[in-house]
């Protein structure tokens, strides 16, 4: 498969976003998703639950914790859906860079709503879709090889749209032209995400460390709501979730799925240079 012939108004960036999102199989993601069939490309919030590690004993212990990885993983998409405002089964979402569709899956049995995610790597939306047939809501739950910044969806179709944890791949200025073009007035728009921190100034070592990791551009936080503001979209909440992810990233250092990456995103939470956020806001 050549990336060009599906890809061909992608930039060359965009090129190697979605290599490295073809080629992706890391065990953090996999083994994780395997525990209840969702699979997810975020991280976790919330308390470590001791008790079900410690009761699994020494030979149980590898197992347990990547089941309490993916429950904090879990937690995190929840919140995000409990953002989304109220929404029902005659709704249209968007799951705006949707990964191997974890978020998708769960928005629709929540709201029984019709989801269609995108996303820019063939792999991904062909893994998901084959979960939407396997899940009986190939119907309801749609992935699409497009670019969110230009998905050629009709204007004013979508309730609501989200990003979990896909900004950081581009623009925000376009990101948020396209999100205001696509959501219906009233509309709802939520984003996790990770930006670093104004008043450290500019992109520390450990938030570089990350870009250079994941092929992608963390952006600071004031971008977001100035690009908000610019494209009829009003911060109706805003949640700091950096306390609330640092659980989740000690215990992933020390499992047996950790990557490399889990020290550089505690550097960078400890010393203040990023953040982990949630934006919730409404189009006018
Ligand atoms: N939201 C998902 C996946 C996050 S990973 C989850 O929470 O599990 C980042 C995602 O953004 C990947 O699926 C990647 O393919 C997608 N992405 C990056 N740039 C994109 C673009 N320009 N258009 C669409 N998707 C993009
Ligand atoms: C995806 O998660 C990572 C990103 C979308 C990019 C960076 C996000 C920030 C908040 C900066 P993943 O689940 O594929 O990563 P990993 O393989 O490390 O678990
Ligand atoms: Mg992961």
């Amino acid at each position: 498969m050549t990336i060009a012939s599906d890809y061909r108004h992608a930039s060359d960036y965009q090129h190697d976003v979605a290599s490295y999102w073809n080629a992706e199989r890391n065990p953090v993601n996999l083994r994780l998703g395997d525990v209840s069939g969702i699979y997810h490309h975020h991280y976790g919030i919330g308390e470590v639950d001791r008790s079900a590690i410690d009761a699994a004993g020494e030979a149980g212990r590898e197992e347990a914790v990547i089941a309490e990885l993916h429950r904090l993983e879990n937690a995190q998409a929840r919140l995000l859906l409990d953002n989304l405002g109220d929404l029902g089964a005659g709704d249209r979402v968007l799951d705006a860079g949707s990964g191997r569709g974890g978020t998708s899956f769960m928005a629709n049995t929540a709201f029984g709503c019709r989801v269609d995610g995108v996303s820019i790597s063939r792999a991904q939306v062909d893994f998901a879709n084959g979960q939407a047939a396997e899940r009986g809501v190939a119907g309801e739950v749609r992935f699409h090889l497009k670019n969110m910044l230009d998905t050629g969806f009709e204007a004013g179709a979508f309730q609501a749209v989200w990003n979990n944890e896909s900004t950081m791949y581009v623009v925000l200025d376009d990101l948020f032209a396209a999100h205001s073009r696509l959501l219906a007035r009233g509309g709802r728009y939520v984003t996790i995400t990770g930006c670093y921190n104004d008043v450290y100034g500019l992109p520390s070592k450990a938030v570089s460390s990350i870009n250079a990791h994941y092929v992608c551009d963390i952006h600071p936080r004031s971008g977001y709501f100035r690009a908000m503001a610019a494209n009829r979209l009003v911060p109706v909440s805003v949640i700091d979730l950096t306390a609330a992810t640092i659980p989740y990233w000690e215990l992933r250092r020390t499992s047996s799925v950790a990557t490399g990456i889990e020290d550089a995103f505690l550097e960078a939470y400890h010393d203040g240079s990023f953040q982990y956020l949630l934006i919730a806001a409404d189009r006018v």
